[in-house]
């Protein structure tokens, strides 16, 4: 029985996206010589006369008539060359679904193509260190072919098993519409576990083997492709044809999953496990005309692969530099208002998207200080300044102090300073350092506190003119006053 999982996940596929064969999952078997073959096998994928032609998406194995002196067979000479790789030791698998998307392009006599697989311990190149030795087809050599068509017989293609227990048989496939179904594209498949071998092609199920008892196909595979011309199979060869060519859009191998319901191992099927990438920045939704905005979008992928950055809406007034992940802009008044920004991370499976809105603010206006520029305090007796501060835009203001004598204590809430000056500091100045910000600007102010000893003069004598200073600042104030808050509080003139 097959597994009674829902879908398949990708393990591996080869589109054939670049520009050359990927020498990391194949190796083209140069010195494969079988069945009374004509062909000369090469590894060519960049010559004029290559024989795997790798572009737009697809591998072309293109069999070319001209003479060679074959590098792979002692230079024996040979009329045609073609191509055969095989994932041998590269990409090896057991069980799951295993799919190419073919097409042969000619229907030429002569021709012999096929998308197959062996077991990984056959006597064939590449030999690695795994007992490279079984000779075909006994356990660990054994062969299934999942597409075999041959142009002497084109109205079917080949299902097969070759092995020595008597495990699986030959089925046929005939297209329903003929051979020149063979020249459009098709999904071959089989779908394999330990007791089940089966061939699709596209949605239909050519055939189904049950392989419980079979002591092969029990092992890791690999696949092969080729395109053979004449032997025992292609027999005789056009004398016209010069060139024939067989298209594989993508290889796949996929394993079962109850994740997805998948029916197919392709370009599209999902990778297992991948985990989408985690946006790990929060976005900056407030910026003020003629103001830089600025914010870095980070991400982290828990599979480590590498992420890319986009965006997919953005306001004129801002770019998104998509190799640093940084928006950056110098909104205009005319900005103002809001900007709907939806940035994308994709970690080439997921991706991710953060949607938010900059709110273009007018022009921020600095909070201002009323009052402090200097005043007077007597030793021993309880001192208080009320810091009066506001905000043209009506902004909610944060006070705090950065520099004061000990003796004196800042309610940030209210902004009163109180203390009473201590005895020895008397005809001393003492210095307070305000900070007033509206949360994106902010002024400082000093304020000098001469302190006079007991009788309201300092030590040099002099008149301190505190009366006057209280007058003047009571005249401001009371100019200031009308109906104003600072944080929901009456302002209170300076205690007496
Ligand atoms: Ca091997
Ligand atoms: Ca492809
Ligand atoms: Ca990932
Ligand atoms: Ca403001």
């Amino acid at each position: 029985m097959m597994p009674s999982m829902a879908g398949w996940e990708l393990q591996w596929i080869d589109r054939f996206d670049g520009t050359g064969v990927d020498w990391n999952n194949w190796t083209a078997q140069i010195q494969a010589n079988f069945n009374a073959e004509v062909q000369c096998y090469t590894d060519d994928d960049s010559s004029i006369n290559k024989n795997y032609d790798v572009s737009n998406g697809t591998l072309k194995i293109i069999a070319r008539k001209q003479s060679i002196n074959c590098p792979g067979l002692s230079q024996s000479p040979r009329e045609w060359t073609s191509g055969r790789i095989n994932s041998k030791d590269k990409r090896e698998f057991l069980y799951g679904r295993i799919e190419a998307r073919i097409r042969f392009l000619n229907s030429e006599a002569g021709t012999w193509p096929a998308f197959w697989m062996l077991e990984n311990r056959i006597f064939e190149d590449p030999i690695a260190n795994d007992n490279d030795f079984i000779t075909w087809p006994n356990p660990g050599a054994g062969e299934i072919d999942v597409w075999e068509w041959f142009a002497n017989n084109p109205g079917s293609y080949i299902t097969n098993f070759f092995n020595t227990n008597g495990c699986g048989s030959e089925v046929r496939y005939t297209y329903p519409n003929g051979p020149n179904q063979v020249q459009q594209w098709h999904d071959y498949a089989i779908e394999w576990d330990a007791n089940t071998i089966k061939f699709y092609i596209d949605d239909f199920m050519v055939t189904s083997h049950d392989v419980s008892a079979c002591p092969q196909y029990k092992e890791p595979m690999f696949v092969l492709l080729n395109v053979a011309m004449g032997g025992n199979l292609g027999g005789f060869i056009d004398p016209l044809l010069t060139e024939a060519t067989m298209e594989v859009d993508y290889v796949a191998h996929c394993n079962p999953t109850n994740s997805n319901s998948a029916t197919r191992c392709n370009e599209s099927t999902p990778t297992p496990g991948n985990r989408a990438p985690e946006i790990t920045s929060n976005a900056i939704g407030t910026v003020d005309a003629n103001e830089a905005y600025s914010y870095t979008m980070t991400a982290s992928d828990a599979d480590g692969d590498t992420l890319t950055f986009s965006a997919t809406v953005l306001p004129d007034w801002l770019s998104f530099d998509t190799a640093t992940g940084v928006l950056s802009g110098n909104p205009a008044t005319e900005n103002i208002g809001n900007h709907p920004v939806t940035l994308v991370v994709s970690d080439g499976v997921d991706a991710v998207s953060q949607t938010f809105t900059i709110v273009v603010s007018p022009e921020n206006n600095t909070p201002f200080i009323l009052n402090a520029d200097s005043d007077e305090a007597t030793v021993g007796t309880p001192y208080w300044f009320r810091l009066i501060a506001d905000d043209a835009d009506n902004d909610s203001l944060i006070m705090s102090v950065s520099l004061k004598p000990d003796w004196l204590s800042f309610n940030t809430n209210s902004g009163v300073l109180s203390g009473t000056p201590p005895l020895d500091s008397a005809g001393s100045s003492h210095i307070v350092f305000f900070l007033v910000s509206d949360g994106k600007d902010n002024i400082s102010q000093k304020l000098t506190i001469n302190v006079l000893d007991s009788q309201g003069s300092d030590q040099s004598g002099n008149s301190s003119g505190g009366g006057s200073t209280d007058l003047l600042f009571l005249l401001i104030l009371g100019i200031f006053l009308v109906g104003r808050t600072i944080s929901g509080e009456s302002i209170s003139p300076k205690q007496p």
